[in-house]
This record gives structure tokens, sequence and C-alpha cells, in this order.
């Protein structure tokens, strides 16, 4: 071959190599990772609309798929990041609890798609650090954030920003992606609400609104955690006996230092009502004290003739009101970035994930909070859409984990996933190919004990029929429950004998998932004696 020929033919391969990267870069899929912090299943219309309506969000399942057996391995806010980021347990990522530093060596999935040359953001709340790693730009809240005149730390420093926090964390969303990003470029856009966290604070205009409405009860308010383990009967996290007045209620200190000391004897609560009430200007402090008034009127009056059934009812109204009046901005503000996709032609290339840290009781068994793998806390919604690969409108019932979350992306983005890590991708889900997903057991490990809310130390397995758990550090105790007999979770079937194989099995297959994720007595240990210093 002559040289002239050798060269033009190098030349056009060449040539065409670089239109094929560009054009597979360009086709590649955008990413929008929604994530709220608590925001239980049931307070989504496409799970349940006994509580709430949320269209916004709905629309995603509407337009795509909701998976609902979706759960989490580590049912605390920190932790699940760490897993998300990651791809790993907690035990292995070393994030096991909110106050354990996150080793920021490791590798977290933006880094992998900003190396692949996707542009990266994150805005909200990452709950740890401050300089999280593979994110072209980020605005994150320090720890919790706060829902009012939130704090902010940026490339550039810190910054306090006057409104309210699921607002602004939407508004510096929707600025970069119209504004900030290199539209040449796919993006990976991770956009996480602080809401709806304790102690909850909504928007003046939702307070407003939804101080007027009442709620159905869930039918397990006034569970006496009879055929429980004692991990049920010893946790703090009773609406009535654990919620405080001033931190949770919006009583005002004056009301209660003129009542005398009534507040729940709780260690914890340093902030209470003021920790956010002082953060308001004048203006802000005038929308919300009409309605804080008149609640703080009607409890003065009525609290000390009330019988506790009745005080347990208020108490559930009042965290009701509050915790969906946060739900609401939340949606709104999907609502606004959803519109945003679709007009700026970026939704038919966009996969849009709607998620949260963890699930949330609101008032079943008698609780708030999370922690347990008990249902409501240890399932999590999701949502996904996305346009021409998934059908819309479509369910899917596996067992899938936030686990599972980076290298589903990854997959979606072309970006290969390192081997360690622990999840599964869930294309083959989402393009409805099910008989390609084997899984039929997920597991589970919570730690923060001692701790706020006193939930013990557990591990367990669950499968769509069987949940077995194993609480340790100050008891040892095993609890089953029949999933589709029992899926309020009221009876503890371990010692039963019908059940008596049914233990057998699960016990085995509880080791051998052990053995799979490389968890271990000896790392239970581990982080128990790390937990003391
Ligand atoms: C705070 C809350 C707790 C909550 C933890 C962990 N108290 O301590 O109720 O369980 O966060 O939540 S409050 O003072 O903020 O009201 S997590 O989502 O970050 O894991
Ligand atoms: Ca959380």
């Amino acid at each position: 071959m002559k040289l002239s020929m050798i060269l033009s033919v190098v030349l056009i391969l060449t040539i065409s190599a670089c239109t094929t990267e560009k054009e597979s870069t360009k086709q590649k899929p955008n990413i929008l990772f929604i994530m709220s912090d608590d925001h239980a299943y049931q307070a989504i219309s496409a799970y349940s609309n006994k509580l709430i309506e949320t269209p916004n969000i709905d629309r995603i399942a509407d337009e795509g798929m909701l998976f609902t057996n979706a759960c989490v391995t580590n049912s605390i806010c920190a932790p699940s990041r760490a897993t998300i980021l990651t791809g790993k347990h907690t035990h292995i990522n070393g994030k096991i609890d909110n106050r354990t530093p996150f080793d920021t060596t490791q590798v977290t999935f933006p880094q992998l798609f900003q190396k692949a040359g996707y542009q990266t953001a994150m805005f909200g709340k990452l709950h740890f650090g401050n300089n999280p790693k593979g994110v072209d730009e980020f605005m994150i809240l320090p720890g919790q954030g706060r829902y009012i005149n939130p704090d902010f730390i940026s490339k550039r420093g810190d910054t306090t920003i006057i409104g309210y926090a699921t607002d602004i964390i939407t508004d510096l969303t929707i600025d970069w992606l119209d504004k900030k990003r290199d539209s040449e470029k796919p993006f990976m856009m991770m956009y996480l609400h602080k809401a709806p966290h304790r102690p909850w604070w909504p928007s003046p205009a939702k307070f407003k609104e939804f101080t007027k409405k009442q709620f159905p009860e869930p039918e397990t308010l006034f569970d006496d955690y009879k055929n429980r383990g004692t991990a049920a009967k010893t946790a703090e996290m009773n609406i009535l006996n654990h919620m405080m007045y001033k931190h949770d209620m919006k009583i005002r200190p004056e009301t209660i230092a003129a009542m005398g000391n009534i507040e729940p004897k709780i260690k914890e609560f340093k902030g209470g009502f003021t920790g956010l009430y002082n953060r308001m200007n004048e203006k802000q402090r005038a929308q919300y004290d009409p309605i804080i008034d008149s609640i703080n009127q009607y409890f003065k009056k009525n609290w000390p003739s009330m019988t506790s059934e009745e005080k347990m009812r208020w108490k559930y109204q009042r965290y009701m009101q509050d915790y969906l009046g946060c739900i609401s901005s939340v949606d709104d503000n999907v609502g606004r970035v959803l519109d945003y996709l679709d007009e700026s032609g970026l939704a038919k290339n966009t996969i849009v994930i709607y998620t949260s840290d963890q699930g949330f009781y609101l008032g079943e068994h008698g609780w708030f909070d999370k922690r347990f793998i008990y249902d409501e806390s240890f399932k999590t919604p999701l949502l996904v859409r996305w346009p021409n690969e998934v059908k819309a409108g479509t369910t899917n019932s596996e067992m899938v984990q936030n686990l599972d979350f980076a290298q589903t992306f990854l997959e979606a983005a072309g970006i290969k996933a390192p081997d360690d890590m622990q999840g599964e991708s869930l294309i083959p889900l989402l393009k409805g190919n099910n008989r390609e997903w084997t899984r039929d057991a997920v597991y589970y490990h919570y730690y923060e004990y001692p701790a706020v809310h006193m939930v013990k130390r557990h591990y367990g397995i669950v499968t769509k029929k069987y949940k077995l758990a194993h609480f340790y550090y100050d008891v040892d105790e095993w609890e089953l429950y029949d999933r589709k007999r029992d899926p309020q979770e009221m009876n503890n079937v371990y010692k039963d004998s019908s059940y008596y194989m049914v233990v057998i099995e699960l016990k085995k297959k509880l080791a051998g998932l052990r053995i799979k994720y490389k968890d271990s007595k000896e790392l239970d240990l581990k982080y128990i004696e790390q937990y003391k210093k």
C-alpha cells in the first residue's frame, strides 16, 4: 500500500472515531437523581392517597415505573447516602451510622461520571463532609441544614440564602441546568432535599394551609407492642411519649413555662422551638406568628384536661400537618423541575429518579422516625422515568435496594462499574426483563445504638414472604414476621412452632447473605468497639 493511501485510511478512521465518540457522548442519557430526606412512601399518592396528593412526584411513575418493594440497607440518613454513593453496604464503606466519618478516599459513582465526561452537580443535603468528590459544582447544606434562611457550603465559601430551603435548593438546581452547565455534555445532577426531616417547618403558605387539615389515623396508632421484642418496646419514637412540644409541635417556650415543666424527659433536644424561629426575619415571623399563636392558645386551654388518647390524637394531627406541609412544597418544586425539563427539551433524554434516604413512620405503631427493619422505615419510595426505555405507568414489585442505584446509573450511562460494588443494576427491571432478575432476599443492618430514639442494633434478611431479624448488643433476640399474613408486623412468630422450618431455612439464607456481602460477627464487634471510643 502506498504511503498516501495509508495516511488517508488513518485519517478516515480517526475522523470516524472522533465522530462516533462525540455522538455517543451526546446520546448518553442525563441523570437527575432527586432524593428527599425521610419521605415515607405512605405520603406519596402514587403509593397511597390516604394522606396527601403529590401530583408532581406521581408524574414520574405515571410516565415511568413505580417500585413497590424498594428498600434500604440501613435505615438512617448518612449511611443511606454513603451506600448510594459507593454501591456498598455500610459495613463495607464504613459509614455505619450518622456519627462515624465517611472515608473520602473511596470511589463514589459521581467521580466515575465526571471521569467519563459527564457534567456533575450536587445541590441540597449531603449530611456529611464539606467537599463532595466528583461534582463539578455543589451547594450543600452543612449537616442537617435548616428549613429557613439556610446556610450553604460551596466551592466559593459559605453563604446564607434568605428564603425556604426546598424552594432555594430547587432554584439552584434549575439555575445550574439552565445557565451554568456545559450543554455539549450530558449531566448527572443530584438534587437533594432536606425536607421533610425533623423538626418540621413547612413554608408559611403550607403551614397556613395544612394546619386547617385533619388526617386519617393509621390502624396501629395505639400499638402497645405486645407480641414484639424488647427493641420495639424500648425505642423512643412514640408520638405520645417522645415527641416534644416546643421542638415538634410549635409550642412556644413561654407557653410551656406558664404550664409547668410538662415536656417529655428526653436528653437530646436542645434547640427546641427557638432554633428555627430565631433565624427568621421580622417579615417571616409575621407570617408564622398568627398560626403559631392559635396553636398555643388551643394547647394552653385544652392540653391539661385531655386524656392520653386525646393527647396522642392531637399530637398525631400536629405532626401530620407539619410533615405533610413540608412534603407539599417538595412536590411543588419537583413539578417546577419536571416542567423545566419539558420546556427545555431535556426531558426526553433524562432519566429522572425520585427516592428518599429511607422511609418513615407516620404514626404506624404509634411511631415517628425510622431505623427499624420494619416495613415503613425499611422500605423507601422509588419512582423512575426514562422516556423510550421505561414503559409508562408500570409497576415493579421486586426487592430492589438503594445499594443498586450506583450500578444502575453507571450502566445507563455506559460506564463500567467497579467490580467491588455490591448491588445489581436495575436496568433489566426498568426495561421490563424481570426474568433476568434473580434476587430473592435482601440484607439489612442497623447500628446506631445507644443513640437518639434508642433503636437497638439489628441485622436481618427480608424475602417477599418473611422478615427475620436478630437484635443484638444488649439483647440477643430474634424476630420473625410473616409478611403475607401479618403485613402490619404485629406478631413476632419466631417462637411459633409452625414456623420452625421457616426459621431454619431463613437463618441459613441469612448466614449466606452475611458471607456474600462480607459481613460477620467480627465486624459487628469491631463496630461496637469503635462506637464506644
Ligand atoms: C436528628 C433528629 C432525629 C433523627 C436524627 C437522624 N432530631 O437527630 O429525630 O432521628 O436526626 O436523622 S432533630 O433534633 O433534628 O429533630 S437522619 O435522617 O439524619 O438520619
Ligand atoms: Ca433521613
